[in-house]
């Protein structure tokens, strides 16, 4: 018979949160990630449960939709990336979009229901010369009323500084993998920069929105070692995307195999018992999932989903299947009503 081995939970819990210095202990030291990896399925879900119930409420899931602001031809080497210009995946590079187009794109997001737009740029880092169109796009959207987000790749200090000034609420800046990991996917810039362009969006006091991919062939310690890296942030990202890697055609990583889905889920969990404030974003990868699997998901202590029938370029669950999704979830739009009161969700 086979024996179910306890792990004590204490063996489990962080170290306490110190301040930043470089040679302090990790507060998520990536053996203690692994460890919760390897528990029980159900016992792992019903941690992660707890701990999102302690600080949210778990029927409720916040929306945000995407745009490209300026797709494809990008110049970084991303093996994941159908907008890598190495990459053959068929999309066409495109110029900076017009001001005028953002806005009724965000004013349709909003519509139906988003709270936050989130603009995405294939760029490694903004020109100079975009930081006044893009500024301008923060300062329209959220005139609309809505929570802003971008993400342009790297950013200098100053840069940072100008979309804080301009009102940006969140910057996403991915660190996609574990350190020794990353390096097999991307070379054209380090680890090392994507933490000093993190840092610059802190200290410009715009919210962190920093997470990865799971699914590009990277082992589990991998996994935990990129959820490390985010935990042991100081402190931690607000807002956590984990990626399904959307495996596209044309790209180095398009025959990579698909990752167990419990896995997936797992991963979740982590990420919400390891940051247990965040906002967890089930992010690319979506529209690969069957319903049962999204419900997990949430189960597992997501609450924030890519809402809208397209991320970037690949597509996304149309939203139409998204609020017939929530209605039968019970599960509400964040800033919305109950479902079971209106009828319908956001
Ligand atoms: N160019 C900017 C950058 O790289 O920071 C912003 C856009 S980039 C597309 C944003 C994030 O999308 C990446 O960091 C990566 O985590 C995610 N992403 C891109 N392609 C993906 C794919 N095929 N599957 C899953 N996630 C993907
Ligand atoms: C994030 O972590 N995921 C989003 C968002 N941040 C910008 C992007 C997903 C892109 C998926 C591939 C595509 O549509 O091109
Ligand atoms: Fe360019 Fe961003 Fe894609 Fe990398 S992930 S190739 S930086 S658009």
């Amino acid at each position: 018979m086979t024996t179910i081995t306890l792990i004590p939970v204490s063996s489990l819990r962080p170290a306490p949160a110190r301040t930043v210095t470089s040679d302090i202990p990790q507060r998520w030291p990536v053996e203690a990630i692994e460890a919760l990896y390897e528990l029980p399925f159900l016992d792992l879900l019903y941690r992660a449960q707890q701990v999102h119930r302690e600080h949210f409420n778990a029927n409720e899931v916040q929306l945000s939709t995407l745009l490209s602001i300026k797709t494809g031809g990008c110049s970084e080497d991303c093996g994941y990336c159908p907008q890598a210009s190495t990459a053959e995946s068929g999309v066409e590079a495109s110029k900076l979009m017009p001001l005028a187009d953002v806005i009724e794109a965000a004013q349709a997001a909003k519509d139906q229901g988003a709270t936050r737009f989130c603009m995405g740029a294939a760029w490694r880092s903004p020109k100079d010369r975009d930081m006044e169109r893009v500024t301008d796009m923060v300062r329209e959207v959220r005139a609309l009323g809505l929570e802003t987000c971008m993400t342009l790749g790297m950013l200098e200090a100053e840069q940072a500084q100008a979309l804080k000034d301009a009102g940006l609420d969140y910057y996403n800046h991915n660190l996609d993998s574990a350190p020794e990991f990353y390096e097999s996917i991307i070379t054209t810039r380090t680890y090392q920069d994507r933490l000093d362009t993190l840092g610059h969006v802190r200290a410009a006091g715009i919210n962190v929105c920093c997470g990865g991919i799971v699914g590009m062939g990277e082992s589990r310690r991998e996994r935990a070692g990129l959820v490390a890296q985010l935990a042991n942030l100081n402190p931690y990202p607000e807002s956590v995307p984990i990626n399904n890697l959307v495996a596209v055609e044309g790209t180095p990583l398009a025959n990579t195999a698909p990752l167990d889905p419990f896995e997936f889920v797992r991963t979740i969990a982590i990420a919400r018992i390891t940051m247990p404030l965040t906002m967890v974003r089930l992010s690319a990868g979506r529209e690969q999932m069957d319903e049962a699997l999204q419900a997990l998901c949430f189960a597992a202590g997501a609450n924030s989903i890519f809402y809208g029938d397209k991320l970037l370029t690949t597509s996304n669950p149309q939203a139409e299947l998204d609020r017939q999704l929530f209605v039968r979830l019970g599960l509400k739009a964040q800033g919305e009503r109950p479902v079971a009161q209106t009828g319908q969700c956001g």
